[in-house]
């Protein structure tokens, strides 16, 4: 039934982009995975295509910079031109300090990623959206953006960027009956807080200890139950946390 339908998932290297790019070929989407990283690009492809034959076109190009964004989408083979489900899931938090001791390289990088990726990826898509009148767009945000947590600053803002920009996004694409979703996870064990802590695993696996976290999994069910409703439904907005977790600040630690 989905064999026609292409999805282009932004920051499937790894994670909750990785696990989307899973669950959608074993379901006979097309899939277009992106990513900085080309060799974890090429070994996801081959795992696809080995593991539900699937169609997977691999682009590598980073979301912080828009002519490269626009280059690599609109030089798209004609057959993968037309993407259906954009799924705007790349993003990043670096660091964890507080705001007067924040690092501005740190800064941008979240900003250019999590809030400028998405428009720059959204803009290259949009208009082949609009010219058929239909379409969908997921924009992965975090629990994190609907609430700040001490010293979260920075991701926070461009998360909660991503919440309002989401509803914006909505709005204005009602008319051509194109679907706006947001989906914000709370804690989900995947390269996330490797990279936050910058290579410093101690510091990443402790995020994670005392309760069971989501998986990358678990947020990709979600993202694919969304993508796959009736074309009169829409799923707004869905914030799923691990059982543990109440919110960004509460998380039940069994220790
Ligand atoms: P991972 O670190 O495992 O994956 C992040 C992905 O983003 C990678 O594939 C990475 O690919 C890609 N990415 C980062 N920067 C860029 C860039 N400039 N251009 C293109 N791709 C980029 O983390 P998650 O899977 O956990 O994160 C996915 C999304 O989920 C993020 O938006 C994150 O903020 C959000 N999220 C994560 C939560 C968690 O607890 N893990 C909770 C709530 C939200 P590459 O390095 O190859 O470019
Ligand atoms: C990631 C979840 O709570 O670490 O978006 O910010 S949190």
């Amino acid at each position: 039934m989905n064999q026609q339908k292409t999805v282009l998932i932004t920051g499937a290297t790894s994670g909750i982009g990785a696990a989307c790019a899973h669950i959608f070929a074993q379901n006979g989407f097309k899939v277009i995975i992106s990513g900085r990283r080309a060799e974890k690009l090429d070994t996801l492809k081959e795992e696809l295509s080995a593991k539900y034959n699937s169609k997977v076109l691999s682009l590598a190009f980073d979301v912080r910079y828009f002519e490269e964004t626009e280059n690599a989408i609109k030089n798209l083979p004609k057959e993968w031109s037309q993407i259906h489900i954009l799924i705007n899931n790349a993003g990043l938090a670096l660091g964890i300090l507080p705001i007067q001791e924040g690092n501005l390289e740190d800064w941008n990088q979240m900003i250019d990623t999590n809030l400028k990726g998405i428009l720059h990826v959204s803009k290259c898509v949009i208009p082949s959206m609009t010219a058929r009148n239909s379409g969908h767009i997921i924009n992965i945000g975090s629990i994190a953006g609907k609430e700040t947590y001490l010293n979260g600053n920075i991701y926070c803002a461009s998360k909660a960027a991503v919440d309002a920009l989401t509803k914006a996004m909505r709005i204005d694409l009602l008319k051509f009956g194109i679907k706006v979703t947001q989906v914000a996870p709370g804690a989900v064990e995947t390269e996330f807080s490797m990279v936050r802590f910058k290579g410093n695993a101690d510091a990443a696996r402790k995020v994670y200890e005392g309760f069971k976290p989501l998986t990358a999994m678990d947020v990709a069910g979600v993202v694919f139950y969304t993508a796959t409703l009736p074309a009169h439904v829409n799923i707004n907005d869905v914030i799923v946390v691990p059982t543990a977790q109440a919110n960004t600040t509460h998380t039940f630690k069994n220790m």
